[in-house]
């Protein structure tokens, strides 16, 4: 390119300079009281903020409503009314039906035998009779047999839970332990014989042969 036909461009760009150029701005002086009150800005920064509200709202309401109820409700009725009726009188208690095994015939009590003649000691010979059950016996209308089938029928007469009544051979007034069949000769052989008891049903509770 020769010198003469870049005139143009160089005329055209002094023009986009001239256009484009604008005069900078006055500098002014900075304000130097910034400076002077500088040493405290690091004061007034760290003061906390006057509009710290602390908002916290915690509403804690504990409503721990204790319920628990407890209805501990132990009715112990102790019913156990048992009627062991202990009567050694044997007068008039009431009792059931005595099962098998409850009266019995005691041969370590009972005594066919008595020392001496039979027919001189007819009180002493006797049969000795046990109520084993927990119960009071009723032993009205029960009887004793022997082997010969003579025959004893008991009178109104309860006995007790663990009682013992001897039946003598013998004439004599009755009580609680001691019945009289009221014979005027032995009935249980001395060599040997058989006792049977009979509740007031004919049943056979019990029988000693011996
Ligand atoms: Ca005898």
């Amino acid at each position: 390119m020769s010198t003469h036909r870049a005139y143009p461009l160089i005329a055209v760009g002094v023009l986009l300079v001239l256009t484009l150029w604008r005069p900078a701005p006055a500098v002014t002086a900075p304000d130097p009281t910034p400076a002077r009150w500088a040493v405290f800005l690091p004061l007034l920064e760290k003061a906390p903020p006057a509009t710290a509200t602390p908002t916290s709202t915690r509403t804690a309401t504990p409503t721990r409503t204790a319920t628990t109820t407890r209805t501990a409700t132990v009715t112990r009725t102790a019913t156990a009314t048992r009627t062991a009726t202990a009567t050694p009188t044997g007068d008039g208690t009431p009792s059931p039906t005595p099962v098998r095994g409850d009266v019995r015939i005691v041969p370590a009590c009972s005594q066919p035998d008595p020392p001496g003649d039979d027919r001189d000691f007819l009180a002493e010979e006797y049969l000795c009779l046990e109520n084993g059950g927990a119960l009071g016996a009723s032993l009205a209308g029960w009887r004793v047999r022997d082997a010969a089938s003579n025959e004893y029928t008991f009178p109104a007469l309860v006995l007790a839970s663990g009682g013992r009544v001897r039946l003598r051979t013998g004439a004599g007034a009755d009580t609680a332990t001691d019945l009289y069949w009221g014979r005027g000769s032995a009935v249980w052989n001395n060599d040997g014989d058989t006792a049977y008891l009979y509740d007031a049903a004919g049943r056979l509770m019990d029988e000693w042969g011996y």
